[in-house]
């Protein structure tokens, strides 16, 4: 299956005002630029290092949440490691913030990355995963990787799988009213693709004259469970079917930070420049398999971007083995005491399981039945 970037329609990658974002000329590094720039397409070292991380931090939150689930401190994993390079650029192109002038976002549940990079705390995630009444997202009460985040317009992550994608031609609609510069963004997976909410999302996003300023995300890890992609699917990229729609699409290395984030930066301009949606499929890795019913072991032969991008980065000269070392022992550090303080947190009880379903408990406060 091709990896490679393939661009279906012309953009323009300016208009760039957020910090440690790539310079306008990004992939033509100039004559006098050090190896190191010219091997990460122009991209500055502060960037570089900072992907690296919170793409560090990502995977150390996961491998201790299977960890928890390994030691019996929760029911059920499912998560992103493998979409690190990814997930991590996604979260730090948004226009982070609460309200439709800002990016609302409609994940599924291998999205730790991108909420890594939105800022979310490894406690967290730990709360959710070991349901404690402390998870910010929600008391408790879902598995591990269904966030919330109100103040991030973070909209809950489902368990049915996929129905995040017409959700988000609402919210789309709701930022093309008030013309704040707001653009939604929503992700999935291949598998998932098939279900008839992914259909509905292209044609909504795209009928002529009324199209939405949504960025549309296929997360492409050539399985959904243990379902392979090439015994399903008749197209060969997923990408070619927003093609049909009028939709300009590519797809993207998914595993290569520097491809994610210049490709995803170029698309999310042209969503915010002219108000129509734009679609990116990008080719990830499933690291530990589906999720612990699968058993959450480590799989041979995927790539890991992670570790990819951090031999180049030593390579080039831009980290140094110690400050690599320090990096990924200060996120082990922290997990681990995220993992202890979160053990003595509190659950949620039974009187509260109709908190928060319906505003003031509306028509579904059980204790009145
Ligand atoms: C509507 C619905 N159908 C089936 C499932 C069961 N299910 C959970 S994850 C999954 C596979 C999804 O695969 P894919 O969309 O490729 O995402 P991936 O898990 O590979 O990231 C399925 C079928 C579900 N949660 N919801
Ligand atoms: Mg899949």
């Amino acid at each position: 299956m091709a990896t490679k970037s393939t661009a279906t329609s012309a953009g323009s990658s300016r208009g760039s005002k957020r910090p440690l974002k790539a310079p306008a000329k990004a992939a033509a590094p100039s004559k006098k630029a050090a190896p190191s720039t010219k091997i990460f397409s122009g991209l500055p070292k502060e960037l570089l290092l900072q992907m690296h991380d919170l793409m560090v931090k990502s995977r150390v939150l996961e491998e201790r949440l299977i960890k928890i689930y390994r030691a019996g401190e929760s029911y059920f994993w499912i998560g992103g490691p493998g979409e690190e390079a990814w997930g991590v650029p996604l979260g730090l192109l948004g226009k982070k913030g609460q309200g439709l002038q800002h990016d609302w976002w409609h994940l599924h549940y291998r999205c730790t990355p991108t909420l890594i990079a939105l800022g979310m705390e490894m406690i967290d995630s730990i709360r959710l995963m070991m349901n404690k009444v402390t998870d910010p997202s929600t008391g408790g009460r879902n598995f591990s990787n269904h966030y919330c985040f109100p103040q991030w317009n973070v909209a809950p992550v489902t368990s049915p799988i996929e129905v995040q994608y017409p959700i988000a031609c609402g919210t789309a609609h709701a930022q093309k009213r008030v013309k704040g510069g707001g653009i939604s963004i929503v992700s999935g997976g291949d598998a998932g693709t098939a279900e008839g909410d992914f259909a509905s999302c292209l044609i909504w996003s795209s009928r002529q004259g009324q199209e939405l300023p949504v960025l549309i995300t296929v997360q492409n890890n050539r399985w959904g469970i243990s379902t392979s992609y090439h015994g399903q699917h008749g197209e060969s990229q997923i990408a070619d079917r927003a093609k049909a729609f009028g939709i300009r699409s590519i797809v993207v290395n998914g595993n290569d930070p520097v491809e994610s984030y210049l490709k995803i930066q170029e698309q999310m301009d042209y969503i915010r420049k002219t108000g129509k949606p734009a679609f990116i499929e990008s080719m990830v890795s499933r690291l530990y398999g589906h999720s612990s019913a699968s058993g959450a072991n480590r799989v041979e032969g995927e790539v890991d971007a992670l570790m990819d991008f951090e031999k180049k980065l030593l390579k080039s000269g831009v980290l140094k083995e110690a400050a690599a070392k320090e990096i990924w022992a200060k996120y082990e550090a922290e997990g681990i005491a995220a993992a202890e303080q979160a053990r003595g947190e509190g659950v949620p009880t039974a009187e509260s399981v109709w908190d928060n379903v319906y505003v003031g408990s509306e028509n579904a406060d059980w204790r009145k039945f």
